[in-house]
């Protein structure tokens, strides 16, 4: 029986809601899953939450709430936030399972039978956002040494037990030396130079809080949550609970992560763990870097924190695209922009920048233009893929995106994909079959055409892990069935063409992006003051017209009574009729910087409920004048 391949993602904290980092390393995992489906091969993608963290108990007590039903809403956030992504794991594992604190005393007892733990006295430091000890030497002034945190630390100094790790060096370095164990290069000698500085015994308990799992044999104690944390990739993988699971799965083929946690946990910590188990090693470490926001790093103190699901809603907001497709363009712009590996910056900007030229204008031309000739020309029909040196080229595309994706360079393998959709632009606009229709030529508009459908089909096929949705609504267009398998990928490989369909031109799947999206910059919880800025007003509505070559979108006129009259542009011409609309009091955002959407001003926001599958307007339980303040 062939291995499921097996990935995973780092178990997040739930101390906060997910934000576009965490998003990032999830949406990295789903590609790389979608890809490997792809392939043909079965695979389970597990990923999660770290609750027995005591920085999530302080989190809950900040918050006045339990612990136990604080994690538990904190994940629903997380599944909430990976749902509303377009991602789709194969687990979710919370650390404070039952079952799970059954496989870590099971661990740490064999790993205390086994002689890798001994008693001993711990002075030293302890950083509590970081969940990391520090030694004496490496502390100054008692602040955090990781030079992004530096926050003041906790003393610690008492009875409790350590891990071995000085005595698997040899062992590590030989794992650590093989190519390919972790990635990026840069990163694996980064990691194999701290090993070779000399590894230490670390302490793996602390002094029982009310919060985490008892560490066994001594239940004055409880377990380090970096040896809870890192032994989830074993629980959720089904040890000690699914033999026939664990067996297929085991050991991981790719695990992701940031590069913070990569040296001093996942490469040398949990290796060590696992040789000292005798249980065989990850395939593949691979850190990536870290996400800043227009420079900075993000931080709630500086407000500049981006929250994946608003980060939707603005493309949403600012495109009128599909919420299937705005999921897509933000996955595709995280990916394109930056190396996957390296450091990387996050702005609204670059995000418009990206979607108008490489969705909206390379793919979404293409597309159309494709789809209004094919139905225009030749009534529809798609013609056959035809033998010339497009063929060749489209071969050496698709090897290259298979070996950049196979080394997880997943901005390359865009470039791949996107490379293809430039070739067929630039071969309609040589062999112009708006001129060949003129003279009559219809066998070379099928070629030119055919050719044309055919990079298009491949280079759809290639972007399916990098827009889901997208892809897929861009193959049925064609008439294929998605998801297609990398080998339908090869020139001519027709197989999966739904018989009969005809192409006919169909609204732009990402509609130009017109304004420069300000940074949402969502705090969780504002001041009374931050929400008085927010100028609420009862309006109503006087006029309704969907706006020009959209479905979704209505342009309205707001009665704002002592303010005036305003214009705004709202996605909801799905859900209301105009005659529905116009004469209605709504709630209405008064001072909300001017957007301009799809070429026209919005001044302002009308309040409406986000239900499953429906927009509900709010409206004044009872009437009141336009104007009227909402507090
Ligand atoms: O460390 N850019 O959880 P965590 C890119 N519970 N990725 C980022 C990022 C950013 N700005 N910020 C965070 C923990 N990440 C432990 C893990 S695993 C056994 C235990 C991503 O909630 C990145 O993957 O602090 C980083 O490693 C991870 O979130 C840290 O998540």
């Amino acid at each position: 029986m062939e291995k499921i391949f097996y990935i995973t993602t780092p178990i997040y904290y739930v101390n906060d809601v997910p934000h576009i980092g965490s998003a990032y390393t999830t949406l990295a995992a789903d590609i790389l899953s979608r890809y490997v489906k792809m392939k043909g091969r079965e695979v389970f993608f597990a990923t999660g939450t770290d609750e027995n963290a005591p920085k999530v108990a302080e989190a809950a007590k900040a918050r006045g709430e339990d612990p136990a039903s604080f994690c538990e809403r904190m994940a629903e956030e997380f599944k909430k936030a990976w749902s509303g992504l377009g991602i789709s794991f194969d687990a979710f594992i919370r650390t404070t399972e039952k079952h799970h604190a059954e496989v870590v005393k099971y661990l740490v007892q064999e790993l205390k039978e086994k002689g890798w733990i001994y008693e001993g006295y711990y002075n030293g430091w302890y950083c509590i956002y970081d969940e990391t000890y520090f030694r004496e030497e490496e502390v100054e002034r008692g602040l955090c040494p990781n030079p992004e945190c530096q926050r003041p630390l906790q003393q610690v100094s008492e009875r409790g037990y350590y891990f071995k790790l000085s005595a698997f060096e040899e062992p590590l370095l030989s794992f650590l030396r093989e190519s390919n164990s972790v990635l990026p290069d840069f990163r694996q000698r980064e990691v194999l130079n701290f090993v070779l500085g000399g590894l230490r015994d670390i302490y793996i308990t602390r002094k029982k809080k009310d919060w985490g799992i008892p560490f066994p044999g001594d239940e004055k104690l409880q377990v380090y949550v970096w040896v809870d944390a890192l032994i989830n990739y074993l629980t959720v993988a089904g040890f000690l609970q699914d033999e026939e699971l664990f067996t297929s799965l085991w050991p991981p083929d790719v695990q992701f992560m940031g590069k913070d946690i990569l040296v001093r946990f996942h490469a040398t910590l949990w290796p060590a763990m696992l040789l000292a188990l005798g249980l065989p090693l990850p395939n593949l470490l691979f850190g990536h870097g870290f996400l800043t926001v227009k420079g900075e790093k993000m931080s709630k103190s500086k407000g500049n924190v981006i929250h994946p699901l608003s980060a939707v809603e603005e493309i949403i907001r600012f495109s009128g695209c599909e919420r299937a497709f705005a999921k897509d363009a933000l996955r595709f712009y995280l990916f394109r922009s930056t190396p996957f590996g390296a450091d990387g910056d996050f702005s609204y900007e670059a995000l418009r920048a990206c979607y108008n030229a490489d969705l909206a204008n390379n793919l979404g031309n293409l597309e159309n233009r494709l789809t209004t000739m094919t139905d225009r020309y030749l009534n529809g029909e798609v013609p056959p893929p035809p033998e010339n040196g497009y063929s060749q080229r489209a071969e050496e595309l698709l090897a290259n995106y298979q070996q950049a994706m196979d080394n997880l360079a997943f901005h390359s393998a865009i470039g791949d994909a996107l490379s293809l959709l430039d070739m067929a632009n630039k071969h309609l606009d040589k062999t112009a079959p708006w001129r060949l229709f003129k003279e009559g030529n219809i066998q070379a508009i099928r070629r030119s055409l055919g050719t044309a459908i055919e990079l298009l089909r491949i280079s759809a096929i290639l972007l399916q892990p990098f827009l889901p949705s997208a892809s897929s609504e861009i193959l049925s267009r064609l008439g294929f069935s998605p998801p297609l398998l990398l080998k339908d990928a090869k020139w001519g490989a027709f197989t999966r063409q739904v018989e009969g369909v005809k192409i006919k031109k169909m609204a732009p799947i990402f509609p130009r992006m017109e304004e420069v999206i300000k940074i949402s910059a969502q705090e969780k919880e504002i001041s009374m003051d931050d929400f008085a800025r927010v100028d609420l007003r009862v309006g109503k509505i006087i006029s309704c017209k969907v706006v020009e070559g959209t479905e979704k979108l209505y342009q309205m006129e707001v009665d704002l009574g002592e303010l005036g009259k305003r214009r705004t542009v709202a996605a909801i011409a799905p859900y209301y009729t105009p005659g529905e609309l116009i004469g209605k009091s709504v709630i209405f955002v008064a001072n909300l910087a001017p957007a301009k959407i799809r070429g026209l001003i919005s001044e302002g926001m009308i309040l409406a409920v986000d239900a499953p599958n429906n927009v509900i307007i709010v409206t004044p339980e009872k009437e009141a004048p336009p104007g009227s303040k909402v507090r």
